[in-house]
């Protein structure tokens, strides 16, 4: 069984209103499939958003701590519906709580080599070492590789944020960096640019789907990870372009089309190795299209859905 599971974090965000994504992708859907969140009704997580009244301590890693506790509860309740033996699609807020996701993931399957499929404009490898924002929706992946990069440290971090850091990344690797996949990226700073060359990870450029098809990078993905057991699949909606996703944060040109997005998702969904997917940073009061971007996302969400369920 498919389990939605509704994160409505945005602690992490810079802008105001990713918390509000479900709610535009739900209302998207009346015009659509009115019953599909009937049919799919999804366990809510509760949030830790009355922290965002607060005032930010952490120039580096702000609003980290309330970040944490939504990281524990989303992997608590991924793990969970994984030993219940159903899939989880995470529909979240900002994007911070994906290495939470992940966590989930991988204790729910102690042994299992984990890839994952980072379809994002970007790479959100930063640590609070090295985060020029200090928004912590661009560091989630480095919490999955337990990865500090000190060695690009421009920030001087201490007190909380480290131990709240330290407690995201937690003592050990969920998955291993040459076990990344980025598909759409074109917006990394140098500290990541670093990482990504450093562990050599797997980069398609919006360019290279347009010249090989989305059906080569999508098994160009699976060679690289032809080792790994199970494959988490992130879907940020600022993988595509402008044009389909101004109602998110952090928007960036030259992205995909939702076409190109919903084949990727397609696939990936028709294919037994994913274990779980992730769909995040729709934030409808950046949307001068009226619900625009959650209607893409609607449909995207829809297709994925009905992807994973004729696997069986
Ligand atoms: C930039 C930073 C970012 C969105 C992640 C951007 C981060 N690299 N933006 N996801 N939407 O501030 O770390
Ligand atoms: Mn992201
Ligand atoms: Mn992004
Ligand atoms: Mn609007």
């Amino acid at each position: 069984m498919i389990q939605l599971i509704n994160a409505p974090s945005e602690l992490g965000a810079g802008t105001r209103g990713a918390s509000l994504g479900y709610k535009a992708i739900k209302t998207a859907s009346l015009h659509v499939d009115p019953t599909f969140f009937k049919r799919y009704e999804p366990i809510d997580v509760e949030t830790a958003n009355n922290l965002l009244f607060e005032h930010v301590d952490n120039p580096y890693g702000k609003r980290i701590k309330g970040v944490v506790k939504m990281y524990r509860r989303i992997a608590a309740q991924v793990a969970e519906t994984m030993d219940d033996q159903d899939f989880p699609l995470v529909i979240s807020g900002d994007h911070s709580n994906a290495g939470g996701t992940i966590a989930g993931v991988a204790q729910a399957n102690p042994g299992k080599r984990l890839g994952v499929v980072w379809i994002d404009a970007h790479s959100d490898l930063h640590s609070p070492y090295t985060s020029p924002s200090g928004n912590v929706h661009g560091m989630p992946l480095a919490t999955a590789i337990a990865e500090d990069n000190k060695e690009s440290a421009i920030n001087d971090v201490r007190g909380t944020a480290l131990r709240s850091w330290d407690q995201m990344k937690g003592s050990r690797q969920r998955v291993k960096p040459e076990d990344i996949v980025f598909i759409a990226l074109r917006s990394s700073e140098e500290p990541e640019v670093h990482l990504i060359n450093k562990y050599n990870m797997a980069v398609h450029r919006t360019e290279d789907v347009r010249e090989k098809g989305v059906k080569a990078i999508y098994e160009a993905s699976l060679e690289r990870l032809k080792d790994c057991d199970i494959i988490y699949v992130t879907f940020d909606v600022d993988s595509m372009d402008p044009e389909v996703s101004i109602g998110t944060g952090t928007p960036v040109p030259g992205g995909l089309t939702e076409a190109e997005a919903t084949e990727f998702l397609q696939l990936y969904a028709a294919n037994e190795k994913v274990a779980c997917m992730e769909f995040t940073e729709v934030n409808p009061l950046l949307d001068d299209k009226g619900n625009a971007m959650g209607e893409a996302a609607f449909r995207c969400l829809k297709a994925t859905v009905e992807a994973l369920e004729k696997r069986k």
